[in-house]
């Protein structure tokens, strides 16, 4: 049920992706306008919008797309003056922590340069936007605590990690020393059957979907021997408006709590396509291992939880039985 327009709206960076289509809908159905900025390139495809944008009463009326980048100041005041919206929601940036070691001055340039440059045109705004940097557990690197709170000490593993850090406390600085309405949302892994097949959780599901109906044999994964905090996509994006509508700017982990082993979500998931033994069907691939890995990442999202009345509504098991069944409807209507 959509709420009619209110005089609301919303510019999202990072609008094509999983978390960028799941707060589309979030704020179109609560009655904001919604531009997103996208890059431009030559691939013109954005599956995770087509609901959206190939509707009429939405595309054009309630959501708009602009062509702007984040290495290219310019283009981005042109849209954020113009459009001077109400509130600012920053998802864009290079968001795999394995590539990061491969493209490290890219990731540095749009993560942490590119929020920088944002919240530099917000200081010069009257009245400046609301604006939310969604930041990530790979802050904490090798943390000292855990789980880990609002407080715990940034300490990254990698080059993600680093430039992730930088937008949050650049964030923070800028809400302290200018008096700008910024916030961060320190996310933990959260997926969804949106997530890109880079990722692994993805990339299990879809190979679990593939293998129960004979289409391959097995998946190449890399360490296994890793944990991590994962939540549902959808979930966390209702946690950033929150952020945005709380009487004062804050910091807020958004996470489930609950660290899991990877090896139990290839359980779950090869269990839930009926298949009891999911390790001949793994392979280890030492292509996909990193140079280094970050340990007990799993967040304390009590400081959300007691201000703005937040909790994750999907558990691991549903999560993971959620993105089987919908990998596995995929794979019966494609044929590849
Ligand atoms: O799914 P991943 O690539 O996610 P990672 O590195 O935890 O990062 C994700 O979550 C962060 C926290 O929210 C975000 F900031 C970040 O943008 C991204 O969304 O890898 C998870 C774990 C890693 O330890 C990795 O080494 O899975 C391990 N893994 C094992 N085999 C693999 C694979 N990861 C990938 N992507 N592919 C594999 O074959």
């Amino acid at each position: 049920m959509t709420d009619p327009p209110n005089s609301k709206s919303a510019i999202i960076t990072g609008i094509t992706g999983q978390d960028g289509s799941y707060l589309t809908e979030m704020l179109i159905e609560k009655g904001y306008t919604v531009h997103g900025i996208i890059r431009r390139s030559s691939i013109t495809a954005r599956p995770r919008l087509d609901h959206l944008t190939l509707d009429p009463e939405v595309y054009g009326t309630r959501l708009f797309l602009h062509y702007a980048d984040l290495d290219d100041a310019t283009s981005i005041r042109r849209i954020i003056f113009k459009i001077h919206p109400d509130e600012v929601y920053h998802l864009a940036g290079q968001s795999h922590v394995g590539a990061s070691f491969e493209i490290p001055e890219s990731t540095c340039e749009f993560t942490a340069m590119g929020t920088l440059r944002l919240l530099e045109l917000l200081r010069d705004m009257d009245p400046a936007p609301k604006f939310l940097n969604v930041g990530s557990s790979e802050i904490f690197g090798h943390p000292d605590d855990a789980p880990q709170d609002e407080d715990t000490k940034m300490n990254p593993v990698n080059p993600y990690g680093v430039a992730k850090a930088f937008a949050v406390q650049t964030t923070r600085i800028y809400r302290d020393s200018f008096g700008l309405f910024c916030c961060n949302a320190i996310a933990y892994n959260h997926e969804s059957p949106r997530r890109s097949k880079s990722f692994v959780t993805r990339k299990i599901t879809n190979a679990v979907a593939r293998i129960a109906a004979g289409k391959q044999d097995h998946v190449s994964l890399g360490n296994l021997e890793v944990e991590r905090d994962w939540g549902f996509a959808g979930d966390y994006v209702k946690a950033m408006w929150l952020a945005m509508q709380h009487e004062e700017p804050k910091d807020y982990i958004v996470a489930t709590g609950t660290l899991t082993p990877l090896k139990r979500f290839l359980e779950i998931a090869f269990a839930h396509a009926g298949i009891d033994d999911w390790q001949p069907h793994v392979k280890i691939d030492p292509r996909y291992f990193r140079p280094a890995e970050p340990t007990r990442l799993v967040g304390n999202a009590q400081r959300a939880k007691d201000l703005l009345g937040w909790g994750p509504s999907v558990n691991l098991q549903q999560l993971v039985t959620m993105m089987v069944d919908a990998d596995k409807s995929q794979s019966k209507r494609r044929d590849d």
